[in-house]
């Protein structure tokens, strides 16, 4: 305040003067003391509301989106919350003495340089990941995570896409957050390549190794270039490679959900898992896209920015030719996935072997009838 100011209103004699000066000074305490009470009261009130309801994921998600909007994926569906040993969520804060991860996971950077020019030692690889355990195991430390993931991968004769993949996946997954197991399932014998019915085979096989929730099936050769596109379920089965360099960093079409896809055990047994008749390449994932829709689900997708991915360019592998019987079967989905699928599948396992990074199952199944 200027001297002049108050000196027009001022009477005469200076202790009516030192009586409004006195009287800014306070007012002026008063305007500071509120600011500051009010300023940290904000931060109290977020602080109560947390130690009220740690488990609300609404307020979770609230609060630490804002930070990470850019974590933020287009439509409606929401994480699942996968039950957990049938708990209810308060019960599970109060007995389990490790919170829950949060989501997004604060670990995750964003965008990734993704080549394929230098070869892979797996030897180096374990050592840079010290805490997967044997058979490609691994489980944060410090917090619970959210779900229990099996990345299921149909295999066979691509061992030098496979350590990439390795090389890749495993930091972005355990930045994730992830609890989560590598299962690479690895077609027995020369008969012609059959996809879906090795994804099947994981399926059943990963359940028996763990009590996992939700399983990502990815192909060999896709690696994401942002580790935002967490391999995760949804309330609705996710799609995961959206944007592929094969195809311009876009869907081939809109109904496309090949390369990489994740779906809870719930939406599995809902579909009857996948077909076990599409052999050679091609069809398969328009089969399972049917069986989700004839089911009342819709896809979940990130964005096509996070959704980035690079595939590895490779020839033709034999015994994988395209199959012409593709587009038959495909319009009978309707007809066959109730005797086709999770109820129809047989197998023999002829291996298991429990490698560092990952658990490799050596399976016969059979030949096309
Ligand atoms: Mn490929």
């Amino acid at each position: 305040m200027k001297e002049p100011l108050l000196g027009s209103v001022a009477m005469p004699g200076t202790f009516l003067q030192k009586a409004c000066r006195l009287l800014v000074v306070f007012c002026a305490l008063h305007l500071t003391v509120t600011l500051v009470y009010y300023l940290s009261g904000r931060d109290f009130g977020v602080l109560q509301l947390f130690s009220e309801n740690q488990q609300s994921q609404d307020l979770r998600g609230a609060t630490e989106g804002a930070g990470a909007a850019a974590a933020q994926q287009p439509g409606t569906e929401k994480p699942l919350e996968l039950a957990t040993e049938g708990a209810e969520p308060e019960s599970r804060t109060r007995d389990s003495t490790r919170a829950d991860c949060p989501d997004p996971s604060p670990l995750l950077v964003g965008a990734l340089r993704v080549e394929f020019s230098q070869p892979v030692n797996l030897e180096s690889v374990k050592e840079s990941n010290p805490e997967v355990r044997n058979g490609g195991r691994f489980t944060p430390k410090n917090c619970k995570a959210l779900q229990k993931v099996a990345i299921i991968i149909p295999f066979r004769n691509r061992e030098e896409h496979l350590k990439y993949w390795l090389y890749y996946l495993h930091p972005i997954l355990q930045r994730q957050q992830l609890d989560y197991g590598v299962y690479v399932i690895n077609q027995d014998g020369e008969e012609t390549f059959n996809r879906a019915k090795l994804l099947n085979v994981g399926f059943q096989e990963a359940l028996k190794d763990y009590d996992y929730g939700c399983f990502v099936f990815s192909d060999v050769d896709l690696i994401p270039m942002d580790d935002r596109n967490t391999y995760k379920c949804y309330s609705q089965p996710r799609h995961l490679s959206v944007s592929m360099d094969k195809f311009g960093f876009r869907l081939p079409y809109n109904q496309y959900f090949g390369g990489v896809s994740a779906l809870s055990k719930e939406q599995f047994h809902k579909i009857n898992g996948f077909p076990n008749n599409y052999w050679g390449w091609g069809g398969e994932d328009d089969d399972i896209y049917n069986r989700l829709i004839f089911r009342g689900m819709t896809i979940s997708r990130p964005d096509a920015l996070i959704g980035k991915c690079r595939m590895i360019r490779h020839s033709r592998d034999q015994k994988n030719e395209p199959n012409p019987q593709r587009f038959n079967r495909i319009s009978h989905t309707r007809d066959t996935m109730n005797s086709d699928g999770l109820n129809s599948l047989s197998y023999r396992v002829v291996e298991i072997k429990k490698y560092p990074l990952y658990t490799q199952i050596t399976v016969d199944i059979g030949s096309p009838r």
